[in-house]
């Protein structure tokens, strides 16, 4: 039975699983520490790969479930050039749920397996995907705000101390890169625009300014994971100061483009040189994640019917694979 909790300094304490050793998890964490990247065939703490499971699949998922906000407007899309750059970014999606799936599934867990765990609510996904798009600016607003703080927590992970999920997240990021700036490029059309095109483009950041921030996770404080995730090198930074980097990269870019951050107490601090910023509220984003987000139900549906829907590609390509090994094996 493996527990953790924190010492009186806020060390991380931690009793294994019954079969491991005191010898094993010193010399686990001693590789962690110099740096090794952990492999999938290596030994390692029964929890360590619980909670890469738990974060990895997380993220698969959100990539997977993050398509439909945005696929929703692909055929509505101003023009011909917008249309191809956003289908191209949710295809990227769709490439990087991919690649975490099979990072995953190093660890020992099914692709079926973990979908049937999104399905039936046991496995989360980020909070910011129950939010509807109801404007072409929203668009904008994910690509700038969503892909940013994706980034801002997704760098960091590309030196985690698990390679396969380390190596997967490097492409990812290049990639989230034109995510982000095909995102500002929107915003920063719209804020040039008319009248309505500015109105819509401050709408959007309305609606998505707490929820990107919401996307960092609870304040350390109340965060379960991040002391022991930290201690492992999953996490290199907590999510508050990845919040915070977020918040001081992405005000000064809203003041270039004209428009107004939702916070009456936002400011600047002179003396340390970041931006304070007002309280999130919490209780909106416990109630996203018990399933009362605006869109949850939604989300969770279309995905299921999806899995439906393709259950014959799944089952072709299974026989195909039949058909050769049994050709291979005569
Ligand atoms: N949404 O102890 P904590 C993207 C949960 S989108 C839902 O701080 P941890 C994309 C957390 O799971 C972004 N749940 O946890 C962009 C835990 O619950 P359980 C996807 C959340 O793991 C554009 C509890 O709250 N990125 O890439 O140390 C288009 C306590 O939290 C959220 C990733 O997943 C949330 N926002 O830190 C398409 C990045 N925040 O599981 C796609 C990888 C917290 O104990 N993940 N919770 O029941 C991470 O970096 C970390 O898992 C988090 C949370 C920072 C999210």
């Amino acid at each position: 039975m493996y527990t953790q909790g924190l010492d009186q300094k806020g060390k991380v304490v931690q009793s294994s699983d019954a079969s491991e050793s005191a010898d094993q998890l010193d010399a686990f964490q001693k590789r962690v520490d110099a740096e090794d990247k952990i492999e999938a065939k290596d030994w390692m703490p029964a929890a360590y790969r619980r909670t890469l499971l738990r974060q990895i699949s997380q993220h698969a998922h959100s990539e997977i479930i993050g398509m439909q906000p945005e696929g929703n407007w692909l055929t509505r899309a101003p023009t011909l050039k917008r249309k191809a750059i956003l289908l191209a970014k949710v295809q990227d999606e769709a490439g990087h749920g991919l690649y975490l799936y099979s990072a995953a599934e190093t660890l020992g867990v099914s692709r079926d397996q973990m979908v049937a765990d999104l399905l039936s609510g046991k496995a989360k996904y980020s909070s910011i995907f129950n939010y509807p798009t109801l404007t072409w600016a929203d668009i904008g607003a994910i690509g700038w705000l969503v892909d940013g703080a994706a980034i801002m927590n997704q760098i960091p992970l590309c030196r985690c101390s698990y390679g396969p999920y380390a190596r997967a997240m490097v492409r990812i990021c290049k990639e989230e890169s034109f995510h982000q700036r095909q995102g500002f490029d929107i915003m920063f059309e719209l804020s040039r625009g008319n009248d309505e095109q500015k109105a819509m483009a401050q709408d959007a950041l309305n609606r998505w300014w707490w929820p990107s921030l919401m996307m960092f996770g609870p304040n350390d404080s109340d965060s379960k994971h991040s002391a022991q995730s930290m201690a492992w090198k999953i996490k290199r930074f907590s999510n508050d100061e990845l919040r915070q980097k977020f918040v001081d990269v992405t005000v000064p870019q809203a003041e270039f483009l004209g428009l107004r951050v939702p916070d009456d107490d936002l400011s600047i601090n002179d003396k340390t040189g970041h931006y304070e910023f007002g309280d999130i509220d919490w209780q909106e984003f416990y109630d996203v994640l018990a399933g009362n987000g605006p869109c949850n139900r939604q989300r969770i549906e279309k995905r299921g019917q999806a899995q439906v829907d393709g259950a014959w590609v799944r089952d072709a390509a299974r026989a195909y694979a039949d058909k050769h090994a049994t050709a291979a094996a005569a």
